[in-house]
């Protein structure tokens, strides 16, 4: 894709700190990260994201991050890590080339989780039923 900065750094032609790189996935430090160590994982192939991905990519994405995460977090002495992926801009999607953020985290490193809200008593029913009625 000609403007997509994740299919330049894949091309070599924006440079990045890469982790590891294989036929269909790249890995490289998020140039502004939330930890030392916080890496992207991409598909090579370009697509948006989640509601573009290949099934193929999307395997491909899942096991480097799957194989990557460990080694991040011993590499990186970490207390724990966060898997994240955001899908759309709402979603907090700014680079639009699917990636997955792997981020290490430190023991009060400060990262809040989202806020949650209890359901309200028959929602919770109402929700799985508009969510079964499309598989
Ligand atoms: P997201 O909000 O999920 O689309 O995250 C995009 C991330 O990509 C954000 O944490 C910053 C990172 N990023 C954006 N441009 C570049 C770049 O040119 N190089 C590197 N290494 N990271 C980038």
């Amino acid at each position: 894709m000609g403007d997509c900065i994740f299919c330049k750094i894949v091309s070599n032609k924006l440079p990045s700190h890469k982790v590891y790189e294989d036929e269909n996935t790249l890995a490289f430090l998020d140039h502004n990260p939330v930890n030392p160590g916080h890496t992207l994982v991409i598909p090579k192939n370009h697509s948006r994201n989640l509601y573009e991905i290949e099934a193929s990519d999307w395997q491909a994405l899942m096991e480097t991050t799957r194989m990557l995460s460990s080694r991040i977090k011993d590499g990186m002495s970490a207390d724990g890590i966060n898997i994240e992926m955001n899908n759309e801009r709402p979603a907090g999607q700014v680079v639009f080339h699917s990636h997955v953020h792997i981020v290490p985290r430190i023991d009060d490193d400060g990262l809040r989780h989202w806020p949650g809200t209890p359901y309200k008593d028959g929602e919770p029913e109402k929700v799985v039923e508009k969510i079964k009625n499309l598989l």
